[in-house]
């Protein structure tokens, strides 16, 4: 008798254990998947900003990407490709100063450095035009990384492009505090950022279904754990 009951105890206590402990994996669980949708809805809310076709723009996203450390224009350009994307391509006025309004010193600062000890302007993101090797110097053979066709709009900031650099200058940005561009050589100046440009980017209401199957998803998995 005296058995059955520590066998009882014994039993039951260890019952009491597994429940504590699905109960625990459970709260986990439901802890990890929450942080990842709040990290997901963080993103969406902080999402690249769009240019409605409604106002005017083309659909696509657009963000200001800041680096840590300085980068080259090829750097800049795998960091937007990583991002489902391409170094921004302006192709209009409109598009130009929608993406300037984006990433103005005065609403970027980080984005944008000192140019030097023998200038008082900054220099920001890098763009996506670059300059086609053996071209005409300093204006021929200029074009936009996704085939957006050559510079037939442009905006160069006066006396630009120079190719001033004895290396060369073939790859864009936004110059002198403004929406100007500027011709400069990467190897020999590096920037803290760049804008890149979505064109193919997920619709909202694809991200609130994602939203939904997660939700769906850890309800399933809480009825199977308890
Ligand atoms: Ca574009
Ligand atoms: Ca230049």
């Amino acid at each position: 008798m005296l058995i059955q009951s520590t066998c009882l105890i014994e039993y039951s206590s260890i019952h009491s254990v597994k429940q504590g402990f699905r109960r625990l994996r459970t709260k986990a669980l439901i802890l990890g998947a929450s942080m990842i949708m709040m990290i997901n809805i963080g993103n969406a809310i902080a999402a690249p900003t769009e240019w409605k076709v409604s106002e005017g723009g083309n659909g696509h996203l657009y963000e200001v990407i800041v680096q840590p450390s300085l980068v080259t224009w090829d750097q800049a350009q795998s960091i937007a490709l990583s991002k489902g994307g391409y170094l921004a391509t302006l192709t209009s006025k409109a598009e130009n100063d929608f993406v300037f309004a984006l990433a103005a010193p005065d609403v970027i600062p980080q984005a944008w450095i000192p140019c030097g000890a023998f200038c008082s302007d900054t220099w920001g993101p890098w763009l996506g035009g670059f300059q086609r090797a053996d071209s005409p110097e300093p204006a021929g053979g200029w074009q936009w990384v996704n085939k957006d066709g050559d510079f037939s709009y442009t905006n160069w900031a006066p006396f630009e492009p120079n190719d001033a650099d004895p290396l060369g200058e073939a790859w864009l940005h936004f110059f002198d505090n403004s929406s100007s561009w500027n011709d400069i050589n990467q190897n020999t100046y590096q920037l803290p950022s760049l804008v890149v440009e979505i064109s193919s980017p997920i619709p909202e209401p694809m991200t609130y279904a994602l939203f939904l199957v997660g939700l769906g998803i850890i309800t399933l998995r809480t009825r199977r754990i308890s």
